[in-house]
């Protein structure tokens, strides 16, 4: 009744999101750079009227808090044993592509930028925590999507492989967990950031805002990450045998409950599952491209391709292992809008949750959609699963104790817990659990500090001031009891 020997515990983050130091050691801006959080409608974009380009144009009104976030890269080291010290034995993060290769299309990495990934990786290992690292975590460089329109545009899948053959070179021995690209089934609700697609072209027409991106520009974005992921699954069992690679896709909507049982509310839930979520994890799981997309395309007038050749990579190199961000559940009515943000798509208000994360955000808590998403995804692909997100994020400040009592934190942990074990006691061949943001990072949709997902406390606010000094919360504990008793803490 136990989790599994060697399960991994541990916590998540990204560069973009904790590092700060946008512009060091030779690193320029990637696609989140221009934009305050990834739900901004008004990326910090220009059109110049000369190159016929877009541009970068921030905003001076704003503050674009990751461009400091919680200086990670020069605080790592002691951050990275705080997470020791709540007994991680793994931790995610990734490598922002612009420090390795800062346009994307230059032919030479940049050794600075190598080289501080491989005394992170050293660190982690030293501190007995296996690396798990995301190849992209929205940190595609910007000059590939204001010079080449992105992922729609084929000439990225080179530039990629040119990086990730290169990361997989140096870092072989070091990391034996990869990951390919954060979330990226979400493109089709958040093309510029998920897929670093932009539309280039002369944005005159009001109705036709700054980083609107044509359906055509999506699927052929589409097209090439199933190609390029492809490429780098064979890159790396070639190079480093002895890693894994992972797909990493956001799950939350795989626990889409039809809000009825009006069949009509059925089968939109299961297009909503397909869109959000088969459409990419299909190809990269079980090597083959949906047949009911055909429709798909016809009816949304767009031309998607793929050779025989590529149709045959991509069932030759599906992942070793499925991992995926898992935040709430949504219901699907067919008279009310889909919305979505980071923690999914969001429709009718589930009755049957009374549970919810305290306001402004307000996310439905259910725990029992992290165990049904594991068995359908484990009923339909057969892989290993890895959840490498999940948490919740409150407005909180410290007390005069310099901590903060995060009961409502414990209390979302707990009954997650509970149920991933359940899912393994249900046959899922779970291998681990990574909270989200186990250090306060900023905020991937709203780009704020004030939503903290943190066991580690970052004194850092909205207008970015703060001492960014760390001070630990009432979970850091709690989780470690976790961490070190291979969850029998909670299943007591
Ligand atoms: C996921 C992203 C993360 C993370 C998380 C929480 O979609 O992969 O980067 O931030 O959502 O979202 P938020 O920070 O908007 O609460």
């Amino acid at each position: 009744m136990s989790f599994p020997k060697n399960f991994l515990w541990g916590g998540a983050i990204a560069a973009n999101q904790y590092e700060g130091a946008w512009l060091e050691d030779g690193k320029a801006p990637n696609v989140t750079d221009i934009l305050v959080g990834i739900s901004s409608k008004d990326p910090g974009l220009a059109w110049n009227e000369e190159t016929k380009k877009y541009e970068m144009k921030l905003n001076p009104d704003k503050v674009y808090l990751s461009h400091e976030a919680v200086d990670g890269y020069h605080r790592y080291k002691e951050d990275l044993k705080l997470m020791a010290g709540m007994g991680f034995n793994s931790f995610r993060t990734s490598i922002a592509w612009g420090r390795i290769y800062p346009n994307g299309d230059e032919c030479e990495p940049n050794e600075a930028g190598l080289k501080f990934y491989d005394d992170m990786f050293d660190t982690m290992n030293e501190l007995g925590m296996a690396p798990v690292i995301t190849l992209s975590h929205y940190e595609t460089p910007l000059h590939l999507v204001t010079e080449y329109g992105g992922w729609s545009n084929p000439k990225l899948i080179d530039f990629w492989m040119n990086y990730v053959k290169t990361v997989f070179t140096r870092y072989k021995g070091k990391v034996k967990i990869w990951l390919t690209f954060n979330e990226v089934n979400a493109l089709f609700r958040m093309p510029l950031v998920a897929g670093a697609v932009l539309t280039i072209k002369d944005p005159k027409d009001p109705s036709d805002p700054i980083g609107s991106t044509t359906e055509q520009d999506k699927w052929d974005a589409y097209h090439n990450i199933l190609v390029a992921n492809a490429l780098t699954v064979k890159a790396c069992h070639e190079l480093d045998p002895d890693s894994q690679i992972g797909c990493m896709m956001t799950a939350s909507s795989t626990a889409t409950y039809p809000y009825d049982c009006n069949p009509v509310n059925v089968m939109g839930a299961l297009d909503t599952q397909r869109m959000n979520i088969f459409y990419m994890a299909d190809p990269f799981c079980l090597g083959i491209v949906p047949t009911y997309l055909k429709r798909v395309w016809k009816e949304e007038n767009v031309v998607v391709e793929f050779t025989d050749e590529e149709l045959q990579l991509i069932k030759e190199n599906t992942v070793d292992l499925l991992s995926f961000s898992y935040y709430r559940s949504t219901t699907y009515d067919v008279n009310t809008n889909l919305r979505v943000d980071t923690g999914g798509v969001v429709c009718k208000e589930n009755p049957f949750l009374k549970d919810k994360a305290p306001k402004p955000w307000g996310w439905a808590v259910d725990p029992t959609g992290i165990r049904y998403t594991l068995n359908i995804l484990y009923d339909r692909y057969h892989l290993p699963l890895f959840i490498v997100e999940n948490g919740v994020g409150l407005d909180e400040n410290l007390n005069e104790n310099n901590t903060i009592d995060d009961d409502f934190r414990i209390h979302y942990l707990n009954e997650h817990i509970k149920n991933v074990h359940e899912a393994i006691e249900d046959g899922v061949d779970c291998i681990g659990y990574l909270y989200w943001g186990p250090i306060d990072v900023v905020s991937a949709g709203t780009g704020e500090m004030k939503k903290r997902y943190g066991f580690v406390y970052v004194d850092r606010f909205n207008d970015g001031h703060g001492t960014l000094e760390r001070a630990l919360k009432k979970s850091y504990n709690w989780y470690k009891d976790v961490c070190t008793s291979n969850g029998e803490s909670v299943l007591k």
